[in-house]
């Protein structure tokens, strides 16, 4: 923690208030609109949401992860598109410049990021390189002191309204990470056009397309870091980073669907009771508990690691696996507990199922956090090392 208990506290308190009379309030108009309204945003921008993570000296808040994580524990009390409209600002979309950025690319991007001026998009997924993301095709080729870019990046978040793209691009022809550098482009750079508008199965409000390169012509020094062939490593540690966050967004979420759930089976009666008193719904509000405290607690620890330096490759992998898993579950059982009130849309539990659907599949599929974790255990265990630890 490097703010005060008691500072830490009053933004937690504010961002909590802000969830439960803004944003919950607002879920159907924001779903109905496909949009977050314009004042909501103002809101979100003035209460300092687009900067979570960046430094102060780059005007934002400069959590660290655990209390970032804190942060979006109430963050996920509500629909995740809420999220989402600053969600690339704290994660992916700024992250590899505060990573691996120079200083001249951090004062030019961070402050505009950090007060929400601009919105940031990580530029990584292309129709044929999705799991696989060191296949990416999306080229750059030096010409004199610019980059010509070529190629198309898929489902790719926030890009309709991304005022900077971080950019996956090849520089190399072989299949290493050393092939892959990161460029910032700005939107607007002739040769960049946006696809249309992404039609989704859940999480309205959230915008994503493709992002067209052609013959985009890019200053050499928006080469991330200004050094060629660190752009996949930075991408993955970025993600490390993202994963975690999503873990606590699943937690969120996960939180506010057992609060429907129990507010719904006890009003609910059903052979002259409240079904909350029927212990086969107690056996499911209790699973889901369960499951919930269990992933808040990993998520937490996988935090605290971060910030204490350990490299968080597997335990973000086994938070992002575990927590998204959970909270498809959780979400399941939310509607079994609504029954036919769950399956209806004016309740919203339907919505929530749809919308914590995408928590197992962006910013790398469950499966591909199985392949991340038995990688990493397996390398420990060939130099000796325990993970984690007993
Ligand atoms: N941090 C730092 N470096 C990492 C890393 C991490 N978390 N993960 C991989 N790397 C490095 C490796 O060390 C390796 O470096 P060397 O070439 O120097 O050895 C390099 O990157 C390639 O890694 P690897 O050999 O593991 O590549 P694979 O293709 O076998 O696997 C996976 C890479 C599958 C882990 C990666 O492509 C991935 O995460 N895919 C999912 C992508 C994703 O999440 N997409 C979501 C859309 S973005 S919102």
């Amino acid at each position: 923690m490097h703010l005060d208990e008691e500072t830490f506290g009053l933004l937690i308190d504010s961002v909590r208030r802000f969830v439960d009379t803004r944003l919950i309030p607002n879920e159907h108009l924001l779903a109905e609109l496909d949009e977050v309204p314009a004042d909501i945003l103002t809101e979100m921008r003035e209460l300092g949401l687009f900067g979570l993570s960046i430094k102060e000296e780059h005007g934002g808040l400069g959590l660290d992860m655990e209390e970032e994580v804190r942060v979006v524990f109430q963050l996920g009390r509500t629909s995740p598109a809420f999220r989402s409209a600053f969600g690339t600002n704290v994660g992916i979309g700024s992250q590899a410049i505060v990573m691996a950025g120079s200083e001249e690319q951090k004062q030019r991007y961070l402050t505009r990021m950090a007060n929400g001026e601009i919105v940031g998009s990580f530029a990584l997924t292309e129709p044929e390189a999705g799991s696989d993301a060191l296949s990416i095709k999306t080229r750059a080729v030096r010409d004199g002191d610019h980059y010509v870019l070529n190629g198309t990046k898929r489902y790719i978040t926030n890009a309709p309204v991304a005022g900077l793209f971080s950019v996956m691009a090849r520089t190399g022809d072989g299949r290493s990470a050393r092939d892959i550098s990161c460029f910032l482009v700005e939107a607007g750079t002739p040769g960049l056009t946006l696809g249309r508008p992404d039609k989704k199965m859940g999480q309205q409000g959230a915008k994503t397309c493709d992002v067209i390169f052609e013959n985009c012509r890019v200053p050499a020094s928006q080469l991330l870091g200004g050094e060629e062939g660190t752009g996949f490593t930075t991408a993955m540690r970025v993600l490390d980073k993202g994963r975690l966050h999503i873990s606590a967004m699943a937690v969120g979420a996960a939180t506010r669907l057992i609060e429907d759930s129990v507010r719904y089976a006890k009003e609910r009666k059903q052979f002259g009771q409240a079904i909350a008193d029927f212990q086969l719904v107690q056996a499911m509000i209790a699973d889901s508990q369960a499951e919930t405290y269990a992933a808040r607690s990993m998520v937490l620890d996988a935090a605290r690691r971060r910030d204490r330096g350990e490299n968080a490759t597997l335990t973000s992998a086994c938070c992002k696996l575990f927590a998204t898993e959970m909270v498809g579950r959780v979400a399941d059982r939310a509607v079994q507990i609504h029954g036919g009130a769950g399956y209806m849309a004016e309740y919203g539990i339907e919505r929530f199922y749809r919308d914590v659907r995408l928590f197992r599949i962006y910013e790398g599929t469950s499966q591909i956090q199985q392949l991340v974790i038995a990688r990493e255990t397996v390398k420990a265990a060939d130099s000796g090392r325990t993970v984690i630890g007993a």
